[in-house]
């Protein structure tokens, strides 16, 4: 039988390289029972919820579910929380592919809810701002048109910053960046590259203030038609797969910065940790704005995660 692998991203890109070693390994670990069919942006349709709709009804078996999945399932947008996630990025894989996380209830119930369910996450770098102009500043950001994914949550979040917080689609970002309809983009360092944002940008600014993550979706229906056999290969492969995913997006945002220093002269901005301090409290009562705008079970999810973040940072200092 043949999944059909759905992503976000085009060829060169995280999700890519994923898919490109998870089908790999299904393939090998099936031994010819499963085939895996990757379908990158665009091949899907013209937007996210394309994609999305698709993994609901079960034409699409399985794929990625980032910023725009808010409108799916408005819980996801945990995931766009900023200065939640612990620092350390392969820390921020294993919490949120961990059992406790991942298999709780409340998290499964959001996706299952929606003929969805939660495969595993993926964190694809620290989310890296752009803009034509320095920013170090809450001030610096007032009023800038900075592009957000299509979630209730960032624009929040952005707008809490003092930013006046934009939605385009993926595929139309680089023309209003370049146009100036858009004044500043949110990507990992891979994205800016890959898309080739950086061109018509000048400024790189790095605050840490939040990783992009997609999550891993399946539908619920094919899910559970799995065979025990087809189960365990998919659950160790995803397994296998935090590591590998990490190394992934260490390698591609290590590499394309190289690339984008080398083809460009954008000036590139590190946030000292006073500077980020003054982002780090405006985002603080965002965390209530998403239990405001999701409901009790995304609260419960927002505490298990935060409680799992505690205990891996106190295991940290033994
Ligand atoms: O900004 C976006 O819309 C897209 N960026 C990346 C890096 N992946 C998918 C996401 O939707």
């Amino acid at each position: 039988e043949t999944w059909r692998f759905g992503l976000e991203e085009t060829e060169g890109s995280v999700q890519y390289s994923y898919a490109e070693e998870f089908k790999k390994m299904i393939e090998e670990k099936s031994e010819g029972d499963i085939t895996v069919q990757l379908l990158p942006y665009g091949s899907w349709g013209s937007n996210y919820t394309a994609l999305y709709d698709a993994i609901q009804n079960g034409s699409i078996q399985i794929g990625f579910g980032s910023g725009f999945l808010g409108g799916t399932v408005p819980e996801s947008q945990l995931m766009s929380l900023n200065f939640v996630m612990p620092n350390d990025q392969l820390q921020t894989a294993q919490i949120l592919n961990s059992d406790e996380f991942l298999k709780s209830d409340p998290w499964q119930q959001s996706f299952r809810e929606r003929d969805l369910v939660p495969l595993a996450a993926l964190p694809e770098g620290y989310q890296v701002w752009t803009a034509n102009k320095e920013i170090r500043t809450p001030e610096d950001m007032q009023g800038l048109q900075i592009r957000v994914m299509d979630n209730s949550l960032l624009r929040k979040t952005y707008q809490a910053y003092g930013a006046s917080p934009i939605t385009i689609a993926y595929g139309e970002l680089y023309s209003a960046l370049q146009q100036g309809q858009a004044e500043g983009n949110i990507q990992p360092v891979f994205a800016h590259e890959n898309m080739g944002f950086y061109e018509v940008q000048d400024y790189m600014i790095f605050a840490d203030q939040s990783q992009f993550i997609a999550n891993l979706i399946g539908n619920l229906d094919w899910y559970e038609g799995l065979s025990d056999e087809q189960r365990q290969t998919l659950d160790t492969t995803l397994d296998e797969m935090v590591q590998k995913g990490h190394d992934i997006q260490t390698q591609f945002n290590t590499e394309r910065l190289d690339t984008i220093k080398e083809k460009s002269d954008i000036n590139i901005i590190k946030l000292t940790d006073e500077e980020r301090a003054k982002f780090r409290e405006l985002a603080k009562p965002v965390r209530q704005v998403y239990v405001d705008l999701v409901g009790e079970r995304g609260k419960q999810s927002l505490d298990i995660l935060l409680e799992q973040i505690k205990q891996s940072q106190s295991g940290n200092q033994d």
